[in-house]
């Protein structure tokens, strides 16, 4: 669906036609650097046995580890090399057709700014540390970089088959908030949760959330809070499994079935499911109460 804000939107001054801007790597101050190295430090110290080995190995690769916000073009020469992939400077979030043929074009755009010491721990906008050290790593994977083409090739379809939001919501579910089960383990791999302190904990160690085995037409059915941790997340059995899904796919007659069946809040657990962790939701009655 091409809301309003995507159809009104337009570049701003100094971003191209694709919204991209220069990183102007030179201009980031020490200040900036050190913001990385802290946000990275912090990750790096609490992420080894938690999050899925795919993910260090692309960190690894990538020389992300050396200290300081990576440039972009040194990154892209090597991710280019291994995926085909490169990383370009946005100003923020772009409109969802720019977002998904970027995709589609095995480009990914990630912010250019880095979070303020207040934002440590939560910001609205993805700054360059989620999109850079939260999503990049896994694009070094043949796999996974098959999948998020995929995905943005699917995404400018849903566009003409008003069912963005459904795809969003695997998005979600995947890229950002997912978790997979390797060798019996269940691991992190979406970069909202790698990318965050807090939330690298509370997704694999904490009783509240439900962890469920991802279906796709299940996720597409189920909604999710932009806000505050997950009170659902989807695992996958492998990344092979999760593009296999997605490929085998044909989205248009699924796009159908779903327009007879409702939404499904973001606690929900069906019969149908098949459950790792029933969650109590403990955390999220207590982010109630704190509300109310
Ligand atoms: N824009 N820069 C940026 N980064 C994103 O992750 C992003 C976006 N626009 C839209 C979007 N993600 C999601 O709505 C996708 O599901 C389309
Ligand atoms: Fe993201």
């Amino acid at each position: 669906m091409t809301d309003a804000k995507s159809l009104l939107a337009v570049p701003p001054a100094g971003a191209a036609a694709d919204w991209t801007i220069p990183q102007d790597w030179a201009r980031y101050t020490p200040a900036e650097h050190a913001m990385w190295d802290t946000l990275f430090e912090r990750q790096a110290r609490m992420l080894p046995g938690r999050v899925s080995p795919t993910f260090l190995a692309g960190l690894d690769v990538l020389r992300m580890s050396k200290p300081g916000i990576p440039d972009f073009e040194e990154l892209s020469e090597r991710l280019h090399a291994l995926t085909g992939w490169r990383v370009v400077a946005v100003p923020g979030l772009v409109p969802d057709e720019d977002f998904f043929r970027h995709l589609a074009n095995r480009t990914f755009v990630a912010g250019r700014f880095i979070r303020t010491p207040e934002q440590i721990d939560y910001l609205q906008e993805p700054d360059v540390f989620h999109d850079v050290f939260g999503h990049v790593p896994l694009l070094a994977n043949p796999v996974f970089a098959d999948y998020m083409q995929a995905y943005g090739e699917g995404g400018l379809r849903s566009l003409d088959l008003n069912a963005m939001h459904r795809l969003a919501r695997l998005y979600w579910y995947t890229v950002e908030f997912g978790l997979i089960r390797e060798d019996g383990d269940l691991r992190l791999y979406g970069a909202g949760i790698v990318s965050s302190y807090g939330e690298s904990r509370f997704a694999l160690d904490d009783p509240s959330p439900n962890r469920i085995a991802l279906d796709l037409k299940r996720v597409m059915r189920t909604r999710y809070k932009i806000d505050d941790y997950q009170q659902t997340y989807f695992v996958i059995d492998s990344y092979e499994d999760l593009l296999r899904q997605t490929l085998e796919t044909d989205f248009a007659p699924l796009y159908a079935e779903l327009e007879g069946e409702p939404d499904l809040a973001t606690d929900a657990v069906l019969p149908t499911d098949t459950v790792l962790t029933l969650g109590s939701q403990a955390y999220a009655r207590s982010q109630k109460e704190a509300v109310a």
